[in-house]
Parts: structure tokens; C-alpha cells; sequence
């Protein structure tokens, strides 16, 4: 299966679309944009990768076994999804039900300069993810499409996994709070307490 189409949806207005009904979920965000536009939103729940480009989602997959009573959403890019493409079969051998994947796809490595990606070449994300067995996958270019997905990502059972295909729009590379041990530390009191976050 290839994706030809284009996208045209601002990637904050998906990210404002996917946060306004969050609730408590637990959120990973990859490094590069995904990382920035979470920033502008900045949430206890959320813990912000800076690094180890292509880990979002093994590591949303560690946080969803470790809670299996809460919701795990990890958004990333398709550069850094792309990096960690064998999470796909990990995560589709292991079924976390309570994980969800959204890859903001603008197509392109923005940070680095607007490199194509692979799947501005027609590889879908949601094909991968399909054929390791996630329960659902599928790929978004429209409000409306994406309006039907976003609960998705909060209920049902999963894996589950949406490319969200955007235009190329750049924003500021920057978030408000930048200290990595911080945010590890802030969203691990958050979660477990301060009395079991530092064990
Ligand atoms: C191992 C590694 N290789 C390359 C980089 C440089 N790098 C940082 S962000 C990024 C692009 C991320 O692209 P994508 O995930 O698509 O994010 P977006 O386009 O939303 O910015 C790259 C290549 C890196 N940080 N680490
Ligand atoms: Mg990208």
C-alpha cells in the first residue's frame, strides 16, 4: 500500500485537536517537532524526549506494560518513527492494548532541514503497523478524518496507530522547560509519587 495523497493540515492545530481530549492519558513525545508542539502545551503527564531519535515508541511500549491501567499515547515524527521502525514488530508481538502511536507526518526531517523522508516516497507508516498486527492503523489527511481518529487514540482496544499527514510548516524549535533529568523526574513523581519516583 502506497500513500500518494498530500497533507494539509497545520500540525499545532492537530496537536491543540489531539491534547483538548487527552484526559489523563500518559504522553511520549519523539525529539524533532512532535517534542516542540508539546512544549507549547507543557503537561505533568507528558514527558518530552530530546534525544534517542527513534525511541518514542519503545518507550511508550515500556510505559503502557509498566501501567497496564492507564492510557499510553506516543506522538512523534515520521523521521523519528522511521529510525525505529522495528518497533512496529515489537509492539505488534507484545499488544499492549492500552497504547497508541499518532506520527505527525509532514514527510519531511524538519529539524535538519527539510529532508524528505521515506514516506514522501509513498511508505505507509500505517501499513507497517497493520501488518505487525496492531489491532487498528490507519492514515488521516482530513479534519474530518482526523476528528474521527483522535478518540481512537484515547479508547478501544489497541495497539493502535495513526499517520496524521501535515503540510511542511516550520514553528520555533524550542520548549519552555529544557532540562532533560527535570522532565524524567517531573513526570515520574507525577506518576508514581514522590516516594517510589527516585527507586
Ligand atoms: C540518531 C540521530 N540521527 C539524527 C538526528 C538528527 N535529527 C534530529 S531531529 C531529526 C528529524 C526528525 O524528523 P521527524 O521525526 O520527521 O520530525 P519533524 O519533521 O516533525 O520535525 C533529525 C534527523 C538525531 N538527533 N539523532
Ligand atoms: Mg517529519
Amino acid at each position: 500500500m502506497t500513500d500518494t495523497k498530500k497533507g494539509t493540515m497545520d500540525r499545532r492545530e492537530v496537536l491543540r485537536a489531539i491534547v483538548a481530549q487527552r484526559g489523563d492519558v500518559l504522553m511520549v513525545t519523539g525529539l524533532g517537532s512532535a517534542t516542540y508542539d508539546a512544549g507549547t502545551v507543557d503537561h505533568l503527564n507528558t514527558f518530552c524526549l530530546w534525544g534517542g531519535m527513534g525511541a518514542a515508541a519503545m518507550m511508550g511500549l515500556g510505559l503502557a506494560l509498566a501501567q497496564p491501567d492507564r492510557r499510553v499515547l506516543v506522538m512523534t515524527g515520521d523521521g523519528e518513527m522511521l529510525m525505529g521502525i522495528g518497533a512496529f514488530a515489537t509492539i505488534g508481538a507484545q499488544r499492549p492494548k492500552n497504547l497508541a502511536i499518532a506520527v505527525i507526518d509532514n514527510e519531511h526531517y524538519s529539524e535538519t532541514g527539510m529532508q524528505p523522508t521515506h514516506t514522501r516516497r509513498g511508505v505507509s507508516l500505517a501499513g507497517v503497523a497493520r501488518e505487525c498486527g496492531f489491532a487498528g492503523a490507519e492514515t488521516v489527511y482530513t479534519e474530518a478524518e482526523l476528528n474521527a481518529v483522535v478518540p481512537k487514540l484515547f479508547e478501544g482496544d489497541g495497539p493502535f496507530f495513526a499517520a496524521i499527514k501535515v503540510n511542511t510548516q516550520r514553528y520555533p524549535m524550542s520548549i519552555r522547560v529544557r532540562d532533560g533529568v527535570h522532565l524524567k523526574d517531573r513526570f515520574r513523581e507525577n506518576l508514581l509519587g514522590a516516594e517510589r519516583a527516585y527507586y
